[in-house]
């Protein structure tokens, strides 16, 4: 039996390695990034290995909703907003919108006509998505609730309806993750597309049902936008739900946005089997090492509690 914290623990550790590593690749061509490897774990392997291991954007957002969580029974946008202004280091390196508009936030700029109009819409790109797993285990099962609190951690930078419904969609499947013992892409696809309200995620919801192995997965795109990456990294887990190293190499195999499909993907198998899958992989390689993982233990645990 696995318990929530340890799920919790697996998420965050999960989300944040596979961050660090995929940044590695982070826009590169998949034809260029599979000339230089032999295989996809090859290249998970060089890329945990060498250099210090560093989270970027997605690890350090995902990591204030852990701690907003934590310390609130639900999410207020603006308090969410005001903790990622306090943890911003632009150079972890943010998507264009999302540094405009904590720059904009934090200086008393007219933020909130920003947030609407930046992009036609409002942001569609994936900054919403990668971050909102841990809802999904803070909130485990109570499917409504989820959408709604994922759509409130959306709100602060992505308010186009691709980049909420992103969101929603990885913080429902981190939920599936942590309750369901079996996850495979039918039932992955069947759970998630009657909620999803967007023709965009319901089409390619549906395909997701006929996926069998790696090459049905590039259908999905590689992209920074939240429908050219969530149902790529749902592929992913859904085709290796019990294997963290071969998951997240073959989101990171993609390439384009590797980190980010990476860290969707890594959330997942990690809320999916716990954090057994940390002694296989060089975790301690994070950031400043062990204080960094006792960090996101004793968060796993407050966010248990
Ligand atoms: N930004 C990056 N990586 C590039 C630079 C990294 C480099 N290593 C460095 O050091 O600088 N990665 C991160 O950004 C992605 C998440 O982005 P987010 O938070 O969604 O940002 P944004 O700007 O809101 O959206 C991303 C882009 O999508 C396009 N877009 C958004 N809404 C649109 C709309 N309505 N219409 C048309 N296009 C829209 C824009 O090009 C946005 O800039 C992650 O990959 C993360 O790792
Ligand atoms: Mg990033
Ligand atoms: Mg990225």
């Amino acid at each position: 039996m696995i318990s929530r914290a340890d799920r919790i623990f697996g998420c965050l550790i999960g989300l944040v390695f596979a961050d660090a590593v995929g940044s590695r690749f982070e826009g590169v061509d998949p034809v260029q990034l599979r000339s230089q490897f032999s295989d996809k774990l090859s290249a998970f392997e060089y890329a945990s290995n060498r250099g210090g291991l560093q989270y970027t954007d997605d690890g350090q957002m995902a990591l204030a909703i852990a701690e907003h969580l934590a310390e609130n029974t639900t999410i207020v946008s603006e308090a969410l907003m005001t903790r990622f202004v306090n943890v911003y280091e632009p150079w972890r390196g943010y998507g264009r919108g999302a540094r405009v508009l904590i720059e904009a936030f934090r200086d008393k700029a007219d933020y909130e006509f920003m947030a609407e109009h930046l992009f036609p819409g409002g942001s569609l790109g994936n900054g919403a998505a990668m971050r909102s797993a841990p809802i999904g285990l803070r909130f485990m099962g109570d499917t409504n609730r989820i959408l709604e609190e994922a759509k409130s951690s959306a709100w602060p930078t992505h308010r186009h309806e691709l980049g909420i419904e992103g969101a929603q969609l990885i913080a429902v499947a981190a939920s599936l993750a942590a309750s369901e013992s079996s996850i495979d892409p039918v039932m992955l696809a069947d759970s998630l597309l009657p909620l999803c309200s967007t023709v965009v995620f319901q089409n390619r919801l549906a395909r997701l049902r006929e996926v069998k192995s790696d090459v049905d997965i590039e259908q999905f795109g590689n992209g920074i936008e939240a429908h050219e990456s969530v149902v790529t990294a749902l592929s992913c887990f859904a085709l290796y739900p019990q294997d963290y190293q071969k998951a997240v190499a073959t989101a990171i195999w993609q390439g384009g946005d590797t980190d980010t499909i990476g860290a969707m993907t890594g959330a997942l198998v990690g809320a999916h089997v716990g954090p057994s899958f940390s002694t296989e992989i060089p975790i301690e390689r994070l950031e400043e090492g062990q204080e960094f993982i006792k960090y996101v233990r004793e968060l796993a645990d407050r966010l248990a509690g």
